[in-house]
């Protein structure tokens, strides 16, 4: 039999990778999609990786349970993973009342439908090492405590309690992968590793001339996203849920990652950077960085991409799509 995994943001950057692993191990998958005056952009990542036709697409969102209700009634999922978030930091100070609805509530209106309707499957949850926040140990493991620093790392941690909760309260087999920061071409422009390839990408095509950032020493432990979707996978694929940090083990300032691209296509960082004080956020993550060895333990997860190879890769696949849109236009 044939397993069947439903994934909540499956137009995202995750989602996309996700949809495409399962795919390769022979799963039936569902995506939950929201409706977009866009229709027929939406799934744009998905078609980048060739597997838009693939997919069950359902429409629901989030923020409604009624919906969410009826795609897990209709397709009796054996694993289910929570991706959908409003996910990007800055915003979540822009829009805190929204992102607590999506990124907090939004998890339990699922849990809830999997605990009413479909008890026996696998959940994950997309916890976020935003959640540790103003670090109060140098290495971050499972046992650090946290101290989110934005609206979002806050609604992530009352999501990531509440599945611990129903694990706790329900015996639901839900599990939290608690995830640094991962990247690749897919990944949002607004996000700074891929703002960094595309005003990179922009700057060697004669298309721009700066690019403007904000704290540049600030500090991630950056993998890749199709490493760290093998990780979600694992996860749901051990006998008992738990909960595990996903990270490289790694960090790099944004500087130095800035570096990497603007050396692969041979020009100098201090003629086109410029730091904008507006780009500075409210409260500041200062540092992250991993332990990974509980996941490695487990399960044997370890990232296989450099944050040296994916920048290049992700330079080169900007530069590939300005070219073609270049040659359209
Ligand atoms: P993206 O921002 O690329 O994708 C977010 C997805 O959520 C999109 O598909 C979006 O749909 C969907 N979504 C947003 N709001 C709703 C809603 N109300 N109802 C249904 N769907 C919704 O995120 P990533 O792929 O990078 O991340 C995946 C998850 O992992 C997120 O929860 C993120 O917070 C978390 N995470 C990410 C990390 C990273 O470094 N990438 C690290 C740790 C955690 P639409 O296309 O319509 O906008
Ligand atoms: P982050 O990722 O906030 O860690 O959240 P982001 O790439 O947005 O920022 C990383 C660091 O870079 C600094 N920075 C800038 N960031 C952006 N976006 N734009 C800039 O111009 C800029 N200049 C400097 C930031 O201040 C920050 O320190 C991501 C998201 O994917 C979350 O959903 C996820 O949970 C966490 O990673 C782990």
């Amino acid at each position: 039999m044939k397993k069947c995994a439903l994934i909540t943001g499956i137009t995202g950057q995750d989602g996309a990778y996700l949809a495409k692993l399962l795919l390769e191990k022979g799963y039936d998958v569902h995506g939950v999609v929201r409706r977009s005056s866009h229709a027929g952009v939406f799934d744009h990542r998905l078609k980048w990786l060739g597997v838009s036709n693939d997919v069950t697409l359902h429409d629901g969102n989030l923020l409604d349970l009624s919906s969410l209700a009826r795609i897990v009634q209709d397709v009796q999922p054996d694993e289910v993973y929570n991706l959908a978030a409003q996910s990007f930091v800055t915003a979540s100070w822009q829009q805190p009342v929204l992102t607590g609805h999506i990124t907090g509530l939004g998890a339990v209106n699922l849990l809830e439908c999997v605990r009413t309707l479909r008890p026996q499957a696998r959940y994950y949850q997309a916890s976020s090492s935003e959640m540790f926040g103003l670090i109060q140990e140098t290495v971050q493991s499972e046992s650090t405590p946290f101290y989110p620093r934005s609206p979002y790392g806050v609604a992530k941690l009352y999501a990531h309690w509440m599945t611990i909760n129903y694990r706790e309260s329900f015996g639901l087999h839900a599990s939290n992968g608690i995830l640094f920061n991962h990247e690749s071409p897919l990944r949002g422009v607004e996000f700074v590793t891929r703002k960094v390839t595309d005003g990179v990408a922009r700057i060697k095509l004669g298309l721009a001339k700066e690019l403007r950032l904000g704290n540049i020493d600030a500090k991630r432990d950056w993998g890749h996203a199709r490493d760290y979707v093998k990780a979600m996978w694992m996860m749901l694929q051990q006998d008992a849920p738990d909960d595990y940090v996903v990270a490289t083990g790694r960090t790099t300032t944004v500087r130095a990652m800035c570096e990497i691209a603007f050396q692969h296509v041979g020009l100098a960082i201090d003629e086109h950077l410029i730091i904008d004080p507006k780009l500075f956020r409210p409260a500041e993550v200062d540092v992250l960085l991993g332990d990974p060895s509980k996941a490695k333990g487990a399960f044997g997860w370890q990232a296989e991409t450099t944050l040296e190879a994916m920048i290049q890769e992700m330079v080169e696949a900007d530069l590939a799509r300005l070219r073609d849109t270049k040659a359209a236009g």
